[in-house]
């Protein structure tokens, strides 16, 4: 029997959604037209005034927000109350041009938390239970939110952040962590230093995950599902919407379900942007209906996904996603192929390697080249070259018929690849260097 930690919203009829995201909307795109000049002068320029949006319907009429937007925007430029109202920031990794900072005041929290909240109830989590927290704390939004939903739910919480790895195990042995919340791939190296340690997951009283942050491959959520012995829950958000928590999974494991009383979400073509309609895939588009300090409206996440408002046995109604297909600036192009590291890892995971690999990408006299490193196991190392060899090309065989480009497989030593504590880097584009 599935719990729900707001089932008057998680459960609500769709005419019910309408109505709260129609009411919200009105007030929002007044609060934002009133109080940000950078939004008012975008919606000047479209010829749009809040008299024009009376419901959910004419979100369509409104400006869409970009990246780019926020960085011109960088730092108040997209504040939407009093600086004084807020009570915290969180910022994205800014690894490409500036970063984003987005602004919260306490009601803004709250609403997060209850959003995170939602995820870990869903993940079978009670007040019972002992929530181990390996995100990263601090500007980043994973170990704040994940920490604030736990709170909410009542477990016992264990603000742990990421890395120290064998004192996460140790905590996580010697106080009986029953749920983890960590990027896929560190759960993934938590699974591997299990082993080294001769643990077995039996050994641990972990039930669930709650893993999101990047893209994992339904082959690493069985990897994961074994290696820690538990059922693996996506979570799906962004710094830009609050974090953690506008998504998440439920027992189905089949798509995540949008937070819709708090996020309106839209699919577009990400050339025209015209609004798909459900089931087709585009670049998804959130507005928050109810955040104060940061609201953004019409926001281009970047991230490739498909909608479905399809039932779905745990009684939730609210409209589910896809796992993100990669986000379209993720997208390889590779001797005019578009690659998704996703699509190498599909192949990686189901051919029995392990997921520490990276991807190099470089260009030889005009032509793209594409490298692949993947670790063998301790037992894979044993094989000969002659073997080993073989493998290679067998390797690059599968991935191949995959994505119809050639590739060079290298298979390495054991725990030569770096391992992740947060986000994994997995591929390296070397012809960004020398353009
Ligand atoms: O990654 C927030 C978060 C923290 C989500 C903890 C889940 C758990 P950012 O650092 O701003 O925020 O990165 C957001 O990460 O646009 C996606 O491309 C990607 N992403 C987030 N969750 C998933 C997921 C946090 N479950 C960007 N699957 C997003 C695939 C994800 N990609």
């Amino acid at each position: 029997m599935a719990n729900y930690y707001q089932p008057q919203f998680e459960c609500a009829s769709h005419e019910e959604i309408r109505a709260i995201q129609s009411e919200k909307l009105v007030k929002q795109v007044k609060h934002v037209y009133e109080n940000v000049k950078y939004y008012r002068d975008l919606m000047d320029e479209k010829g749009v005034t809040p008299d024009d949006i009376k419901s959910i319907d004419d979100l369509h009429k409104l400006p869409f927000l970009s990246k780019a937007d926020l960085r011109d925007a960088y730092p108040y430029g997209l504040l939407a109350t009093d600086l004084k109202n807020c009570v915290r920031i969180h910022s994205t990794s800014g690894t490409t041009g500036r970063r984003v900072v987005a602004f919260y005041t306490q009601n803004d929290i709250d609403l997060w938390e209850d959003c995170c909240a939602r995820a870990i109830v869903a993940a079978g989590g009670t007040k019972e239970d002992v929530c181990q927290v390996a995100y990263g704390y601090g500007l980043f939004t994973g170990g704040s939110g994940l920490h604030g939903g736990s709170h909410k739910v009542g477990s016992l919480t264990l603000p742990m952040s990421s890395g120290n790895t064998e004192r996460q195990i140790q905590f996580m042995r010697d106080l009986h962590a029953t749920i983890i919340c960590c990027t896929p791939s560190y759960a993934a190296y938590i699974g591997e230093t299990l082993k080294e340690m001769g643990i077995s997951p039996d050994e641990i009283d972990l039930k669930a995950g709650i893993f999101g942050a990047e893209p994992w491959t339904e082959a690493m959520r069985r990897d994961i599902e074994k290696s820690l012995g538990i059922k693996a829950y996506d979570i799906y958000g962004l710094t830009e919407t609050s974090g953690p928590g506008v998504a998440f999974e439920c027992e189905a494991q089949t798509g995540m379900h949008i937070n819709e009383d708090h996020f309106f979400a839209e699919i577009i073509d990400p050339e025209t942007g015209e609004v798909l309609p459900e089931g087709e895939k585009g670049e998804l588009v959130f507005t928050s209906l109810d955040k104060e300090a940061f609201p953004l409206l019409r926001y281009r996440t970047r991230d490739i996904c498909i909608l479905s408002r399809e039932k779905c046995p745990c009684g939730r109604t609210l409209v589910k996603m896809c796992k993100p297909m990669g986000r379209s600036d993720d997208m390889l192009i590779i001797r005019g192929v578009n690659v998704f590291p996703s699509q190498i890892e599909t192949v990686l995971l189901n051919e029995g390697y392990s997921p520490n690999y990276l991807i190099e990408v470089d260009r030889d006299r005009n032509t793209d080249t594409l490298d692949v490193s993947v670790e063998l196991t301790p037992e894979q190392f044993s094989d000969t070259v002659k073997e080993i060899s073989a493998k290679e090309k067998a390797l690059a065989a599968a991935i191949k018929t995959m994505l119809g480009i050639n590739p060079k497989v290298h298979l390495v030593a054991p725990k030569t690849i770096t391992r992740s504590e947060g986000k994994a880097v997995r591929v390296i584009d070397k012809r960004k260097l020398h353009d």
